[in-house]
Order: C-alpha cells, then sequence, then structure tokens
C-alpha cells in the first residue's frame, strides 16, 4: 500500500480528504499525528512546513500532497475510483471547483475562526472577528438553502468533492452557528450529507474525539 495520509480524527479538513478515500475504498495507511507531541509535529512538520494536516504522502510516486483539496484531485487523477471528484467537462469541473472553493474559503474557514476564538487565551478573543465571520456562515447558509433546493448533492445527482468540502464545514458550522429551521432545503442536504456512508464512516471515527472539541 503506497499511500499513507497523515491526519487526526477530529480535524475537519481530514474529513474531507477521508470521506473521499472512503468514497472509493481506496486503500492507504492512516497515520494519526498528535501536534501535542513534539516529535508527531516536527515529523508532520518535515513532510510540510506549514504544519497542518492532511498530508498525503504516496511512496509509489514520490510525492508528498498537502491540502484537502489537492490531495483529492490527485487521488482523482492518479487513483481514480467509481466516484469521480471533479468531472471531465471543463465547464463542469470548473463550476465544481467554485462550489469547493466556496465551502472552504466561506463557510469552513469562518468556522475555523469561531472554533479558534473559542481557544484563545482569556482576555486575547477577536469579538469584531467573530462577528465578521458568523456573519458570513449565515449569508452562505442563504445560498446554500437556494442552491440545494432542487439538487441532492452541491452540484447536482452526483456526488464530487464539492460534497467532500461540505460535509465538514457544515458539520462544524451547524454547532458553531446552528442551520436552524429558516434554511430546510440546506438542513435536508446536510442529513443527506450526514447519511451518507462514506461521510458517516468519518463522523463515527472522530466521536471518540468529540470531547476535545472546544465548547
Ligand atoms: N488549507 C488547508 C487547511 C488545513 C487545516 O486548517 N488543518 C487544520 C486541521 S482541520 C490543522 O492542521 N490545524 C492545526 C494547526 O493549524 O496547527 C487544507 O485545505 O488542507
Amino acid at each position: 500500500m503506497s499511500l499513507t495520509l497523515h491526519f487526526h480524527p477530529l480535524a475537519s479538513y481530514c474529513h474531507k480528504v477521508l470521506t473521499a478515500l472512503y468514497e472509493n475504498d481506496t486503500p492507504f495507511t492512516p497515520n494519526l499525528v498528535d501536534l501535542g507531541c513534539e516529535s508527531e509535529r516536527a515529523a508532520l512538520l518535515k513532510l510540510w512546513p506549514i504544519g497542518k494536516f492532511p498530508v498525503l504522502r504516496d511512496d509509489a510516486r514520490d510525492q508528498t500532497v498537502p491540502e484537502a483539496t489537492i490531495i483529492i484531485e490527485y487521488l482523482d487523477n492518479h487513483y481514480p475510483g467509481g466516484v469521480r471528484f471533479v468531472p471531465a467537462d471543463t465547464d463542469l469541473a470548473r463550476q465544481t471547483r467554485l462550489r469547493d472553493r466556496f465551502y472552504d474559503l466561506y463557510v469552513h474557514l469562518p468556522m475555523q475562526k469561531l472554533v479558534g476564538d473559542r481557544l484563545r487565551p482569556a482576555g486575547n478573543s477577536d469579538p469584531y472577528g467573530v462577528d465578521e465571520a458568523k456573519a458570513r456562515i449565515e449569508s452562505c447558509y442563504g445560498m446554500i438553502d437556494k442552491e440545494v433546493a432542487t439538487r441532492t448533492w452541491a452540484m447536482g445527482d452526483t456526488f464530487t468533492i464539492a460534497d467532500c468540502a461540505a460535509a465538514p464545514a457544515l458539520f462544524y458550522g451547524n454547532i458553531v452557528v446552528p442551520i436552524g429551521d429558516a434554511h430546510k432545503n440546506l438542513a435536508a442536504y446536510f442529513e443527506r450529507l450526514k447519511a451518507r456512508p462514506s461521510f458517516a464512516r468519518v463522523l463515527k471515527q472522530a466521536e471518540p474525539y468529540f470531547a476535545m472539541f472546544p465548547k
């Protein structure tokens, strides 16, 4: 088995890649990285000096691939399975990548801002930034609600990289900014994501670590 995923079961961007791996039953070796352990952090930094996971290592092709989106595209290109994450059609591919960017940049990152603020030392919180992040997520919920009114998945009938991006962004997003009753189509889409076997498996594996999530 040539693929190793350096990851943590609670980490939202790792959920994105795990969902893609499980969709196609792609064989890989999981390497759980405890960033609190100096040697494990140092090993991750050696692979990717930014020090964030997920990072995929492919020994067969001698490639180290960081960044969730790039990892999924790499898997799609070099280890394709039944589910293709980026469509071959160039226009559809562009629209799919835009959805992926949308979920990462405008839902996932503001969600991380809200979670990160809970971890800041007392007296160092950023109420202005927190309000901005909440407003961004709320405006995205409105956009998504309209989009998925007539779609099963983010791009229509087919599960893509955009859904891999949406699932963890909405899962943790819903904890910090509840989806609520006002966004019925989004709420239904979120339920479909949670019921998707690949993402359900990711959440099951994260369960033992949920107590680490900052209240
Ligand atoms: N842009 C990166 C973001 C990765 C990221 O933010 N990873 C978080 C976990 S979800 C992380 O490594 N956090 C630990 C840290 O920043 O020290 C991607 O898409 O993979």
